[in-house]
């Protein structure tokens, strides 16, 4: 009858929608200054309080990811940044979800702890990107930031 094949309609529809959705993408910035890099300690969530990150978050639908990024640092740590090119793999972060790193360089500002998403920064030498507690996320990309650094 009309009303099953209907039902078994909905159910296919709901499958490949499923089945299309991108991943979430959560952009960082690998932040860098000549010789160092920003990492920025998370306040928040209580999950990943205390540890350290390439600072970023979730692009929202619609939006480009370049965008994203200028946009979180913005909000994040009061910074204007120029995004360049992607430093190191996709990371899976669960859920569906990757992380995805980018350089990025400061044009305007002096980073900042704003909006309660972290409690401190520092400036790492590559030689220092073992002295602080990563995400396991980010530990992923430190290779990588690693021959960045030492290649500037
Ligand atoms: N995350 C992991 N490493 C990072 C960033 C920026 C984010 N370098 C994870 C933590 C959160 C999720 O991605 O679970 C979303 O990030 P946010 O929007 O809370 O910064
Ligand atoms: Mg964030």
């Amino acid at each position: 009858p009309a009303r099953r094949i209907r039902a078994g309609a909905g159910v296919l529809l709901g499958i490949a929608t499923l089945l299309a959705r991108e991943p979430l993408v959560v952009v960082a910035g690998v932040v860098v200054d000549a010789d160092r890099v920003l990492a920025a300690r998370r306040a928040a969530p209580s999950a990943h309080a205390g540890g350290w990150e390439f600072p970023g978050g979730k692009v929202e639908p619609g939006e480009e990811e370049d965008a994203a990024l200028v946009r979180e640092l913005r909000e994040e740590l009061g910074i204007t940044v120029r995004v360049g090119e992607r430093v190191g793999p996709d990371v899976d972060l669960g859920g569906s979800a990757v992380l995805r790193c980018r350089v990025a360089t400061v044009r305007s500002g002096t980073p900042t702890p704003q909006a309660g998403d972290h409690d401190r920064i520092r400036w790492l030498k590559g030689e220092e990107l073992t002295e602080v507690d990563w995400l396991p996320a980010d530990l992923a990309v430190l290779p990588d930031v690693r021959a960045l650094l030492a290649a500037t």
